[in-house]
């Protein structure tokens, strides 16, 4: 998969990327992310990205032109055709369903905002998938990309060294996961569940399975109540 991620802040984004799972990703080439940064389609000698909202009102704007061009320039690079996602607060709510439909795409052409927000007209002009991580407010979209390329890459095929650890995370079965134990069997006092110990897996999978329902029953009744209205959990 090819990943471009275009940014104010590209600096910002390049030592996460080169770091573990996604850093070893883009090594064995099963990642290839690039980042570019968008003022250098400024096009002018301010190298002016953002102005003034029309109609007034606090804030600036990012302007359609930079990001027009940096889409343009960076797709015409290679001829797989990108599917352009827009990172702001006003988008769809990213969850692993969406995390896995995006892991099927050959390329993905990530924008990044910053400021108050876009001018609409790239929305309209540009007419990306538009993707926030969570109903709170970041000062730019660069934490998100980060947040949003590590849950893509590590569903591509051979990121994750051992592909049973994907299948039985938290969400993927959509219930969150079991407690987890290593050595010693004593810390402090506290001991590691009998069961665990016991090697009879028939009985650690029944008590992973009942620890992994009463969690999510405890802290995410919302995930049950979806797991049962959807088959995508599964
Ligand atoms: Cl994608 N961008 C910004 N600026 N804030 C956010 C977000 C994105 N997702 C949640 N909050």
């Amino acid at each position: 998969m090819r990943i471009d991620v275009l940014s104010l802040f590209p600096e910002a984004l390049e030592p996460f990327f080169e770091a573990s799972i996604i850093g070893r990703a883009r090594q064995s080439g099963i990642a290839r992310i690039h980042c570019t940064d968008i003022r250098g389609f400024a096009g002018n000698r301010h190298q002016k990205v953002d102005d003034r909202p029309f109609g007034g009102g606090p804030g600036m704007v990012m302007m359609c032109s930079p990001v027009f061009d940096a889409v343009a320039n960076v797709e015409s690079e290679d001829p797989v055709p990108a599917t352009r996602i827009l990172l702001t607060p006003q988008g769809e709510r990213l969850t692993q369903r969406v995390a896995r439909e995006l892991a099927c795409l050959p390329r993905l052409l990530i924008i990044c905002g910053h400021y108050e927000g876009f001018d609409e007209r790239i929305r309209l002009g540009l007419a990306p998938r538009e993707i926030s991580i969570g109903d709170y407010v970041l000062s730019g979209g660069e934490a998100a990309a980060m947040v949003l390329v590590d849950a893509v890459v590590r569903l591509l095929p051979g990121a994750v060294g051992d592909e049973e650890s994907i299948e039985d995370e938290s969400f993927s079965r959509g219930l969150l996961e079991y407690p987890q134990y290593t050595r010693p069997r004593t810390f402090r006092g506290m001991e590691v569940p009998e069961v665990l110990i016991s090697g009879d897996h028939a009985r650690i999978e029944e008590w992973r399975r009942s620890e992994s329902a009463r969690r999510t029953r405890e802290r995410r009744p919302d995930l049950l109540e979806e797991k049962g209205q959807t088959q995508d959990t599964d």
